[in-house]
C-alpha cells in the first residue's frame, strides 16, 4: 500500500508563521538541502500584502529547534519579481561548487522561472529569469547529462501539451531544447487537472527519483497531492515509472485548514543514507515533513508503469 511509503513527522507542522521573527501572513513551499550536516530550508514566506519572499531556516535534525534568519535571502528587488518570489527548489551542483536556487518570479508580466546561485546562503547572485512567462515549478538536475544541465519546469503557454517540460543549458543562463516529460493523467486520476515537478531529482541506480504535485478539481476546490516518478538515468526527459496512486494527500487538520485548504506542495527533499525527508507546504499556511525509505520508494516505483 503506497500510502505507507511516506509517514508524517509527529512534530508537524514543523514551521508556522507564529514562529517567524517578524510579522508575516504564512509560510509554505520550502526548498531543502544539507549544509554542514544541518538541514537548511529556504522557506517561501508570504507577507501581509500577499507578496512572497524567501527566508532561510536551519535545524540540526531537520524537524525541531529551527533557527530562522531575521532577513530574507531573496526578496523582490527587480521588475520581474515585483509581485513576489515563490516556490524555490535548491540543487547542489558539485561540479560548480555552488547551490542553484530555481524560483518563481511573479510580476505584471506573469510568472517566470528565475535562477540564483549561492555558496553560503548569506548572499546570492541572481542569474535572472531564464524562460518566457508563464512558467513555474522549476528544478535542476545536480549534474550534467551529455554536457548539459537539465531543468524541469512547467510552461503554461503549451495548453495543448500541458505538464512538465525539460530544458537544457551549458552555462545555466541560456536554456533551450525543450522536451515534454509528462502530463496530467486522463479521467479521474488524482493528478488529472495539472501537475508540476516538486523536488529536485535524486540519483538512484534505478533512475532519477523525483516527487511531483498533482491536482484534481473537487467541488470544494483544487486538491494538491504528492506522487513520484523515476526518470531514465541516460535520458532524464523520459519517465520510466510513475506512481499510479498518490503517496501523500491532505489529511491532517493543518493540511485541511488554512489559507488554501487541501494543498500539499513538495519543493524539497533531503536524503541521508536510506532515510528520506520530504518537505511540503500545507494549505499554503505552514510546513510539514514526511519520512520515507529511499530503497522502499524506489522499489515501489519499479513496479509502476511509465504513466
Ligand atoms: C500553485 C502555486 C503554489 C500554491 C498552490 C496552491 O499554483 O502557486 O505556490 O501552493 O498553487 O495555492
Amino acid at each position: 500500500m503506497s500510502a505507507e511509503l511516506l509517514t508524517r513527522s509527529p512534530h508537524n507542522p514543523i514551521l508556522t508563521g507564529d514562529q517567524w521573527p517578524y510579522p508575516i501572513n504564512s509560510v509554505m513551499n520550502a526548498a531543502a538541502t544539507l549544509v554542514d550536516g544541518e538541514t537548511l530550508l529556504l522557506v517561501r514566506v508570504e507577507d501581509r500584502r500577499g507578496f512572497s519572499h524567501l527566508t532561510v531556516a536551519r535545524s540540526a535534525d531537520g524537524e525541531t529547534d529551527w533557527r530562522i534568519d531575521e532577513q530574507p535571502l531573496i526578496a523582490p528587488e527587480h521588475h520581474y519579481e515585483e509581485w513576489g518570489v515563490e516556490d524555490p527548489r535548491i540543487t547542489w551542483l558539485p561540479d560548480e561548487n555552488v547551490w542553484v536556487i530555481a524560483y518563481t518570479a511573479f510580476s505584471p508580466r506573469g510568472t517566470m522561472v528565475a535562477l540564483a546561485r549561492t555558496t553560503d546562503f548569506v548572499t546570492v547572485e541572481r542569474l535572472g529569469p531564464v524562460v518566457m512567462p508563464d512558467d513555474k515549478n522549476a528544478a535542476l538536475l545536480p549534474c550534467r547529462v551529455d554536457g548539459d544541465y537539465l531543468m524541469y519546469h512547467r510552461p503554461s503557454l503549451r495548453s495543448e501539451m500541458p505538464g512538465v517540460w525539460c530544458s537544457r543549458s551549458t552555462d545555466l543562463e541560456s536554456w533551450s531544447d525543450e522536451r515534454r516529460v509528462m502530463g496530467p493523467r486522463m479521467g479521474n486520476f488524482w493528478d488529472c487537472k495539472r501537475i508540476g515537478m516538486g523536488t529536485p531529482a535524486i540519483w538512484t541506480e534505478h533512475g532519477w527519483l523525483a516527487f511531483y504535485h498533482g491536482v484534481r478539481e473537487a467541488v470544494a476546490g483544487d486538491l494538491y497531492r504528492v506522487g513520484a516518478v523515476l526518470l531514465d538515468l541516460e535520458d532524464p526527459a523520459i519517465v520510466t515509472h510513475r506512481t499510479q496512486e498518490w503517496l501523500l494527500s491532505p489529511h491532517e487538520d493543518y493540511e485541511r485548514i488554512g489559507d488554501v485548504p487541501g494543498v500539499l506542495f513538495p519543493c524539497g527533499v533531503v536524503v541521508e543514507g536510506d532515510a528520506l525527508r520530504l518537505y511540503y507546504g500545507a494549505a499554503d499556511t505552514c510546513l510539514g515533513v514526511a519520512h520515507g525509505s529511499l530503497a522502499q520508494i524506489t522499489q515501489h516505483l519499479l513496479g509502476c508503469p511509465p504513466e
